[in-house]
């Protein structure tokens, strides 16, 4: 197969969404739902890598509810400099932040309820409802569980063992909590403690998998459902990650990740950097026929820029990027030019879902990035790094898309 120009990729793709009033994306800087601009009461400060797990809360919250607002991106301290007018409005800097009818409030849960005063709770239960108290207690009890057994060294097996066991005694108590309900969800029907718990528990299921050997989605049938019930939901999908982002966003975040020496954990680390990506338990719903289309299109738009930060010399590059983007669309293998394996796989590494793109093309781009790069090479470069991400730094990429 021989490689195909930028003006010939561009004719293959016709993916487009609306960002406005479609589906949930991570691109939109508006939600409208269908309602004017001027209906628009709320702005939601979010990170620009849409990692938060609590900006996601809120996120999702807004999605489900469909609340019209504005978004307004700001840089997490580990990929960059904090924005002066975002610090000016927050000093810590914290995210998320919203403004509500020109008043500003920060702290997801305190956002949660404020926005519950404003347009009524999800689905009836709210954030101080007898029922959903306990259940954000609970979640809160899983978060620490997996703190302690993840982001602390641990002196022997033995002693992660003994997390291992903790955490998985409080993930018993989730499985309870789900197992009286007549459907998937934490309470009758979806509603706030199914957002409560998203964020985490997206990045337990990869954290765990990648770093322990350990997967939470199929060892616990309930967990099991409620994870595809939560997939069967749009917004859901517009904000799920995968695990490639998760296993490396997480280490600066949270001040380091540690995985034990089990074999299952350096199988699960090579499947989740090299591939086979589809397949891996971080999403279970049907592929979407756009998904090549889709990871087309989203390198297209950023095309410049993927060439510019990437360490390979431009030409180079750029007739590389075309050869995996050619095999991408056209199923061929398309040799790239020797030395370009590097670049590739840099490449490979970086893309975060889903600020870039959804689940299903990240996959099929890593694929195709992968599977081109191994035509000529098994260079690997610099690996990501644990302590920040400045790599991601947004400075050096579109802000506003
Ligand atoms: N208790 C806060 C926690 C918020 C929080 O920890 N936010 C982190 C991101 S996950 C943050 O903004 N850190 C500053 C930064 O990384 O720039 C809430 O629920 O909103």
């Amino acid at each position: 197969m021989s490689v195909l120009t930028w003006t010939e990729l561009e004719s293959l793709t016709h993916f487009t969404i609306d960002r406005v009033n479609g589906p949930t994306n991570a691109q939109s800087n508006l939600r409208l739902f269908g309602h004017s601009e001027s209906d628009v009461r709320v702005t939601l400060y979010r990170d620009h890598h849409a990692w938060c797990p609590y900006c996601q809360k809120v996120w999702l919250w807004l999605e489900e509810k469909q609340i019209p607002y504005r978004i307004r991106k700001v840089t997490m301290f580990c990929y960059g400099k904090k924005e002066q007018w975002y610090k000016e409005k927050v000093r810590s800097g914290m995210l998320p932040a919203i403004e509500l009818d020109g008043q500003l409030i920060t702290e997801s849960d305190d956002i949660l309820m404020a926005l519950e005063q404003a347009f009524g709770p999800l689905n009836g239960a709210g954030m101080e409802d007898s029922q959903v108290i306990p259940l954000r207690r609970l979640e809160r009890l899983l978060f620490r569980a997996w703190c302690s057994w993840l982001c602390y060294p641990r002196r022997s097996p033995r002693d992660d063992q003994r997390h291992k066991e903790k955490f998985i005694s409080v993930v018993a108590d989730v499985e309870q909590a789900l197992s009286r309900m007549p459907g998937p969800y934490f309470l009758e029907d979806f509603g706030t403690v199914d957002i409560i718990f998203t964020p985490y528990v997206e990045r337990m299921n990869a954290s765990l998998y990648y770093y322990k050997g350990y997967c939470l989605r199929k060892e616990n049938p309930h967990f099991s459902n409620w994870f595809d019930a939560m997939e069967t939901r749009p917004t859901y999908r517009g904000t799920q990650s995968d695990f490639h982002t998760h296993a490396h966003d997480l280490p600066p975040q949270m001040g380091g990740c540690y995985p034990n020496e089990e074999l299952e954990t350096q199988e699960n680390q090579k499947r989740v950097d090299s591939g086979p990506w589809l397949g891996l338990p971080d999403v279970t719903y049907p592929e979407p026929e756009t998904s090549r289309e889709e990871a087309l299109h989203r390198v297209l738009k950023h095309r410049q820029n993927i060439i510019q930060v990437n360490p390979a010399d431009d030409r180079l590059f750029d007739e590389a990027l075309r050869c995996a983007l050619t095999y991408l669309i056209k199923g061929e293998k398309c040799p790239p030019p020797s030395g370009s394996d590097i670049g590739l796989r840099y490449l490979r590494d970086r893309i975060s879902v889903p600020r870039d793109m959804s689940i299903y093309a990240a996959k099929r781009l890593r694929e195709a990035l992968e599977s081109t790069a191994a035509l000529v090479g098994d260079g690997e470069g610099t690996p990501l790094s644990v302590r920040d991400r400045r790599d991601q730094d947004p400075t050096q990429f579109n802000p506003t898309s």
